[in-house]
């Protein structure tokens, strides 16, 4: 079997800095091929602290009357966007304002309108020692590595991953299992298992606010559930696909870009 580039190697070649420049065919033939891309400074930092203040102030208020552990179960989910309004309409605006809508819709192929996100599955997230704590009591997994092909309609085969805080040693990132293979597995995922068939690693890139991570709905991710971690980790994920691909139910239910 060909050897995958290290880690470290992997991870520059999928890393594509905006204030560089924009290829929208290097970008697109990452995702394409490596499973992954992530682009830095693709955003404005304002809109993405917007984003942060605004989910952070609820998932405060939402931490302090857990006494009696009637908000453990949200926390321990994500949130999806139609809960926060307000929000809504500037995450929207934000994208639209970035370059992400003319990458996406080079990777489809598809005229402006025609880049599709389902509402219901734009997510929000706070990985703390607070909703961590729950995940390790709900489950005796060490880890959630996943592929969101069987979670998602396939007609919506891109993931954007978005940090609202920044990701380094001292906070939760999201990790990838490379390289990729687009094969499908089953749950719970024997990520050892995969890592010895594959000769394969497990990258967890550092980010900062205005970062985003592409990659595809069969490409292996997840976190790891160790305490060494101290920091909050925001962020706001979604999936999405072209239009053409839309299925009759999900009509309503989505933002057009
Ligand atoms: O943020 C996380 O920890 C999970 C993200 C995820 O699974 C996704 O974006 O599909
Ligand atoms: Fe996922």
């Amino acid at each position: 079997m060909e050897r995958p580039l290290e880690p470290a190697a992997f991870l520059q070649s999928v890393t594509f800095d905006m204030r560089r420049g924009l290829s929208l065919e290097a970008i697109a033939a990452s995702i394409r091929n490596q499973g992954l891309c992530i682009l830095k400074s693709v955003l404005a930092p304002d809109g993405a602290l917007e984003i942060h203040d605004r989910f952070n102030g609820w998932y405060e208020s939402a931490k302090d009357d857990n006494g009696d552990g009637k908000n453990d179960r949200v926390l321990q989910s994500a949130l999806t966007l139609p809960n926060f309004p307000g929000l809504a309409d500037r995450f929207i605006a934000f994208l639209a304002a970035s370059r992400f809508p003319d990458i996406g819709r080079h990777y489809f192929s598809c005229a402006t309108g025609n880049l599709v996100i389902p509402e219901n599955h734009v997510l929000l997230r706070v990985l703390s020692d607070y909703t961590h704590s729950l995940l390790v009591r709900r489950s005796s997994r060490r880890h959630n590595f996943h592929l969101d092909y069987p979670l998602i309609p396939h007609s919506f085969p891109m993931n954007v991953w978005i940090p609202l805080t920044k990701i380094d040693q001292d906070c939760r990132g999201l990790s990838f299992l490379l390289p990729y293979t687009e094969s499908i597995y089953d749950l719970p995922l024997d990520i050892d298992g995969i890592m010895a068939a594959t000769n394969g690693y497990v990258v967890t890139p550092e980010a900062e606010v205005g970062d985003m991570f592409l990659f595809t709905h069969k490409t292996l991710h997840g976190v790891f559930f160790t305490p060494e971690k101290t920091r909050p980790r925001l962020s706001i994920e979604f999936r999405v696909g072209p239009a053409d691909m839309l299925p009759a139910d999900y009509r309503d239910v989505l933002y057009r870009l």
